[in-house]
């Protein structure tokens, strides 16, 4: 029978096997990205402090006080060398809050913070927070803009399922100590709001989602785009739909922004997610699309279909067939660092280069959205490689 000091040591040294354990990248894959063996945060990486009482008076059978459910969709930066992700938490009561988790190369050994993060709070409180899109402004502030969610008060009585979903806004200079700015106001319902790292024509730039409801995109057309004055009161007066949502593509009901644009020399890169309906419920996919140096708003790029969808056991969680990003990296020399969560479960690294991205959609053919066009553009491809096979 072992002592309570003795169990202790077992859930600290089960949770450094697990912290240490290296990920390996995945071999094979389509050349345009590589996916690693194992997740790089689960429930299971917060802290062992975080979910027992370890004094043995007040906890002598040792078990989870706090349970932890889910680490997911996570804001991503490199912060004095370091790869953070500001990751979504979500508790076994089904509350999300923000942590900060910490690694030395982007892949491996991803500890969390000793505290998640203290989020001050709008004048009307949210019951929930999530999915935080990290920018490094030009300003000089680190932005954090995520989704509020609150009970819909107009709802009829007993209806405790209505909620409305808004664009809070907080920023910081260390990633400990945040500034809660005003709530972004809208006409509409809004997640999925990501602000832009430049200025453009002298204000701030946001990629907004309207929603007609909390969960119905709607008349919102797809990923929008506002130019917004102070962004200490920010307000969107006029939005502009810059990549719409398709029948019959993989953004047919919803799409979103993921994290903030990349910039290259051919253009910002954008990461996003795609939303489409079937038999088994929604299926999330991830997608990319470039638009123009000269205008974030332009699109000079789109890629027909996914570029990563849920395989294997990512496609089994919480709520089960989906891909989400809110977060990656561009280190100096290229190397992109996609952190991606399954199945609002867990989260995921995938590496890829700047290079290979801006070549995969600049040259992956675009969607034209029939089938024959799509068998018109496969036959081309036939065709040419044909011909070259004999030469191989
Ligand atoms: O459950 C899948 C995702 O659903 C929502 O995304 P969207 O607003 O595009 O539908 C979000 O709640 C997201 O957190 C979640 O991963």
């Amino acid at each position: 029978m072992k002592t309570f000091k003795e169990k202790i040591r077992d859930l600290f040294d089960d949770y450094e096997k697990l912290v240490t354990r290296k990920n390996m990248p995945v071999e094979g894959g389509n050349g345009i990205f590589t996916r690693y063996q194992y997740p790089i945060l689960t429930a299971a990486h917060t802290p062992v402090f975080w979910r027992y009482d370890l004094d043995e008076k007040t906890n002598p059978f040792l078990m989870e006080r706090i349970g932890m459910n889910a680490t997911l969709n996570s804001g991503a930066i490199k912060w004095n060398g370091k790869y953070l992700l500001v990751v979504r938490v979500e508790g076994a009561d089904r509350k999300s809050f923000f942590a900060v988790a910490e690694s030395p190369d982007g892949i491996d050994n991803f500890r969390f913070w000793d505290y998640p993060v203290t989020m001050p709070e709008d004048i009307i409180p949210a019951t929930n927070i999530y999915d935080m899109r990290l920018t490094a402004h030009e300003d000089g502030w680190i932005y954090g803009i995520f989704c509020a969610e609150r009970h819909d008060d107009t709802a009829p009585a007993g209806d405790l399922s209505s909620a409305t979903a808004t664009a809070a806004i907080a920023r910081t200079k260390d990633l400990k100590t945040w500034e809660r700015l005003s709530d972004l106001k809208t006409r509409s319902q809004q997640r999925n709001v990501v602000l832009h790292p430049e200025f453009v024509d002298g204000k701030y730039a946001l990629y907004t989602r309207p929603q007609d409801g909390f969960i119905d995109a709607g008349s919102g057309g797809g990923i929008g785009w506002a130019l917004v004055d102070d962004i200490t009161c920010a307000e969107v007066k006029e939005e502009t739909i810059i990549d719409r949502r398709y029948y019959h593509t993989i953004k047919e009901v919803k799409n979103g922004e993921g994290p903030h644009p990349i910039k290259t020399s051919k253009g910002w890169l954008h990461l996003a997610h795609g939303v489409r309906g079937c038999a088994s419920g929604l299926r999330y996919v991830l997608y990319m699309y470039m638009t123009s140096l000269e205008d974030p708003a332009k699109v000079i790029a789109s890629p027909a279909g996914f570029f990563m969808a849920p395989e294997g056991e990512e496609r089994i969680g919480d709520v089960s067939n989906v891909l989400f990003t809110n977060g990656w990296i561009a280190d100096e020399d290229g190397t992109v660092f996609i952190y991606y969560a399954s199945s609002d479960t867990r989260m995921h690294v995938a590496t890829s280069t700047i290079d290979r991205l801006v070549d995969y959609c600049m040259n992956t053919p675009a969607d034209g959205f029939f089938t024959s066009a799509s068998v018109e553009t496969l036959k081309k491809q036939i065709d040419k490689n044909l011909k070259l096979m004999h030469t191989l």
